[in-house]
């Protein structure tokens, strides 16, 4: 299913009027203040969030899963939703593949359904936390760390496998997740671990070409309970300086233990130029995966205004590659994915709204007040209209899941899969 530009600009008719008044208000309202309102909206406009692949289903847990109702079971289906989602929006044009979830069959034909619809291929991610069928070795004990060298060449080669798919469909990157570890005190060398992680990930990176980017997770746990071979950002960063300069460190907001001063962990990859992916989602107590902003959105505005200060002081940081890490056990995913870039948007202009003049000098005063007072500012304003105002100005939906909700898109949806459609992959 498609979106015409045209039934979104009828549907933005509803909300025209009340859009244009509150917009004109704050614009006002901002301008007297020395704002640059058309900045804002350029850069809201140009800021593009990849969908994974496997955000499109509804996510589980070891406890079991729950479908939503009519999910895309194949890639083409994947990518009509991503390419749904960017009509609404306009800020979602790409798509995250999990190699072997979404291996295409015919990589020509589905870079040009994807290209009709305006969405590009971002990372593509391995998968060595699985089995596959008919393995000859399995990840039982880990992947790229494992002690058994057969395993970890099975493992190097997955991911080649996967770098070759990339380039058939455009992709510029490769994202490696390991789940790799140990569950008791003991089972693991952690130093020969460590060594076999590095030589494994230099033999991938050898295999990149000059404009591709290798990106490396972290995560502090889970599957494995009791420790994680990539375990933080500074086992990362020591891994990506290992392998060379286009090999970077990768944030997933849900990947720290709880308190973690996340906004910090930005602002030192982002000065050693090292900060190249970045995965949002929300969570309580550990990886939840949930919607972007739902539960720490003050925390996610302290992290966009490291993003903002780094992108704008740290050009040896290239622009990292954004992508929604989310994954909804109950809602309707498309719902939820609007929500999250909305959320994502929200506070990236709240952060570009910081005064950063303002705060170097409040900083450099030792008024700690007044910089409480400059970041609070920024972050209490409604920012609403501006997004509103960059969708309207890229034909975008004023009102995004209004919209969707108006054109019946999930029932139009059912419609062509059917129910029951189960998408692949966790
Ligand atoms: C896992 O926790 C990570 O966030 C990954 O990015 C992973 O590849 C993805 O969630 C798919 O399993
Ligand atoms: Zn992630
Ligand atoms: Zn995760």
């Amino acid at each position: 299913m498609k979106l015409s530009v045209e039934k979104i600009i009828e549907q933005n008719q509803k909300w025209l009027e009340t859009h244009e008044a509150a917009y004109n208000f704050l614009a006002e309202k901002l301008e007297k203040n020395g704002t640059d309102v058309e900045h804002i909206l350029k850069k809201l406009k140009d800021l593009q969030v990849a969908i994974p692949s496997w955000a499109l289903g509804a996510g589980g847990t070891r406890f079991g899963r729950f479908s939503y109702k009519g999910e895309p079971a194949t890639l083409e289906g994947k990518i009509s939703d991503v390419g749904l989602l960017h009509s609404l929006t306009q800020s979602a044009g790409a798509i995250s593949l999990h190699i072997p979830w979404d291996i295409p069959e015919d990589a020509n034909a589905i870079k040009e359904f994807a290209a009709s619809l305006g969405i590009e291929f971002d990372a593509v991610n391995s998968n060595t936390f699985q089995d596959q069928p008919r393995m000859k070795k399995s990840y039982r004990f880990g992947s790229l760390c494992n002690s058994d060298p057969s395993v970890r060449e099975l493992a190097i080669q997955h991911n080649l496998d996967v770098i070759n798919i990339g380039e058939k469909l455009g992709s510029k990157s490769l994202t490696v997740w390991l789940a790799d570890g140990s569950n008791f005190p003991g089972q693991h060398n952690f130093q020969e671990a460590l060594q076999n992680t590095r030589d494994s990930l230099q033999h991938i990176y050898k295999s990149i070409r000059d404009d591709w980017k290798l990106f490396i997770e972290y995560k502090p746990y889970e599957p494995n309970f009791y420790s994680t071979v990539i375990q933080d950002w500074g086992t990362s960063l020591m891994l990506a300086e290992a392998c060379g300069d286009r090999a970077y460190t990768l944030v997933d907001l849900g990947h720290h233990l709880p308190n973690t001063n996340i906004e910090q962990i930005v602002a030192t990859l982002m000065m050693k130029g090292k900060l190249g992916g970045f995965h949002f989602n929300d969570s309580k107590y550990g990886d939840d995966d949930l919607t972007v902003g739902s539960i720490k959105p003050y925390a996610l505005f302290l992290i966009w205004n490291e993003l903002v200060y780094g992108m704008e002081h740290n050009k040896n940081n290239p622009s990292p590659a954004w992508m929604i890490d989310a994954s909804h056990n109950i809602k309707d995913p498309l719902e939820d994915l609007l929500q999250s870039l909305e959320a994502i948007q929200i506070a990236h202009a709240q952060a570009l709204l910081v005064d950063q003049n303002a705060l170097r000098e409040a900083q450099k005063q030792q008024d700690v007040v007044l910089c409480q007072e400059i970041l609070q500012d920024a972050y209490r304003t409604d920012v609403r209209p501006l997004l509103r105002e960059a969708r309207l100005q890229s034909n975008a939906a004023i009102e995004p899941i209004a919209t969707y909700r108006a054109l019946d898109v999930r029932n139009q949806i059912i419609k062509e899969r059917g129910l029951h459609s189960v998408a692949s992959g966790l």
